[in-house]
């Protein structure tokens, strides 16, 4: 049985959504990273970069959230998460790498400008410039999903959640998608999934 580490409020949310679309049982660690239990001996032995999420299923032990996601689809979500078909899975890679390295870094950055930092504090020439690099990442994004109701096809996968998941950090910092509309639209569908909503429950519980 996978043990998912980390707290819902972090990034382990994109993990707990996965395992809940999958319905399989896990046991779930809240450790959370603000309150050093991620720099523990016994957390350190599982993480030694001290970050969550991280994910032990049996002899296997892995870190990253979004490499997580691939993994717990390729195991548990045959069908489902995970497609047939080697052109579907070969977009669940492509979309999972894509949100790692295109849409990550300026929307991480938008939720440092506006939840992690006081208002007083806040950069508004680098949130200027944060809205500036999402624009090409979301141009390519709204074009695949005016092609495709899903990125890896007709039907909801890893694919998309790993994208929305990270978009979610666009969403809670009130971004103004009305240029994409398509991209719009998804989100609201993906975000409102029975699955992620009980995930944001556990966020408030923590
Ligand atoms: N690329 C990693 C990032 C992990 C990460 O930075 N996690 C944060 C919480 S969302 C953390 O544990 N931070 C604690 C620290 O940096 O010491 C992933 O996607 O899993």
């Amino acid at each position: 049985m996978i043990t998912l580490y980390g707290k819902a409020a972090s990034r382990t949310s994109r993990n707990l959504w996965a395992l809940e679309e999958l319905g399989i049982a896990y046991k779930h660690v809240p450790a959370d990273y603000l309150k050093g239990e991620t720099k523990t001996p016994e957390f350190l032995s599982i993480n030694p970069a001290g970050k969550v999420p991280a994910l032990v299923d049996d002899d296997v032990i892995m870190t990253e959230s979004l490499g997580m996601n691939l993994y717990i689809a390729h195991n548990y979500g045959e069908g489902t998460l995970w497609p047939a078909g080697k052109a579907a899975r070969a977009k669940c890679i492509q979309w999972t790498l894509w949100a790692a390295t295109e849409l990550e870094p300026p929307s991480v950055g938008r939720l440092i400008e506006f939840v992690f930092k006081k208002e007083h504090e806040r950069d508004l020439k680098n949130v200027a410039a944060l809205v500036e690099r999402t624009k090409a990442p979301l141009n390519t994004l709204n074009a695949a999903l005016s092609r495709s109701a899903y990125l890896a096809g007709p039907t909801f996968t890893i694919a998309d959640l790993n994208v929305a998941a990270v978009c979610e950090y666009l969403t809670r910092t009130n971004f103004d998608f009305t240029p994409w509309p398509a991209v719009q639209n998804w989100v609201t569908l993906c975000l409102g999934r029975p699955a992620n909503q009980k995930v944001n429950a556990m966020k408030v519980a923590t």
